[in-house]
């Protein structure tokens, strides 16, 4: 938890939920932005041990199995302490401010990266895997549940590649993917974010990102909450999110399945 010289913990955002224009306009321009004491320290406490059960419970359930890490979907649907992290207004609110329009959430996911899993996340982009049409810029904010230093995994971000829409779904575990499909974005300067816990980092769904295997000791835990414009309908794709729902294509993704508990 990083702590001002009155010991105070570092936060960016007010009891609103907002933050300085300056944060803003670094999210518009690079498609990314930390913001730093999104939770106090009790919360990081309290959704920190709450996620250390939830994942001893659902490990199992994980959707990615190669060992980058375990990746528990929509835990807000199960976990009542995770749900508060998920719907957290003042994060909502936040991320409305750095979209400029009105949100819903997609789905929430805990991504966990064993001690010493040794694997990073490669390059990706998020956007590529939805099925979404009809949308503005979603956003995922990628909250610390731990400190997350560059040794933990923490992300690394392709600034203003945000811009870089029509590309297909990138491998995440192929190193090269992304690169080979777009070789302009090999040699563009990457900028990595280590994180305190309760700190997070917003980043948009077509902004380049990966993150650093974890050699240390202890588990990155970490939360992401999935927001996409209100207005987005389903495109008709598989999406492990959407397949149960019977969705035809062309629906919108509202009602309770897509919640906007910020507004
Ligand atoms: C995302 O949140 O979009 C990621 O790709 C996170 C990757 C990770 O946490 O390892």
């Amino acid at each position: 938890m990083e702590t001002t010289a009155t010991g105070r913990f570092a936060s960016d955002v007010d009891a609103d939920g907002r933050v300085q224009d300056e944060l803003v306009a670094a999210y518009r321009e690079h498609g990314f932005v930390r913001v730093r004491g999104v939770l106090e320290p009790e919360q990081v406490e309290r959704f920190r041990a709450s996620a250390e059960v939830f994942l001893a419970a659902h490990r199992a359930e994980s959707l990615e199995k190669q060992a980058v890490f375990s990746q528990l979907v929509n835990v807000w649907e199960r976990d009542q302490t995770l749900r508060e992290l998920t719907f957290d207004r003042r994060l909502g609110r936040l991320a409305e401010q750095l979209a400029g329009f009105p949100l819903r959430l997609w789905h929430d996911q805990m991504l966990v990266k064993a001690p010493h899993n040794n694997a990073a996340t490669e390059f990706h982009q998020d956007r590529p895997y939805w099925p979404h049409a009809g949308d503005r810029l979603p956003l995922s904010a990628w909250i610390a549940l731990v400190d997350v230093p560059p040794e933990r995994g923490c992300m690394t971000f392709l600034p203003g590649t945000q811009d870089r829409t029509g590309l297909r779904p990138q491998d995440l575990h192929h190193e090269e993917d992304l690169f080979e499909m777009d070789p302009s974005l090999r040699w563009i300067p990457r900028v990595t974010v280590p994180l305190r816990a309760g700190d997070c980092t917003f980043h948009s769904g077509y902004t380049g990102h990966m993150a650093l295997p974890n050699r240390t000791d202890q588990a990155r835990l970490a939360h992401v909450t999935i927001y996409m414009d209100a207005a987005t309908r389903y495109s008709g794709s598989e999406h492990v999110v959407t397949d149960p729902l019977g969705l035809a294509a062309g629906d919108p993704l509202d009602g309770d399945a897509f919640p906007r508990p910020w507004a």
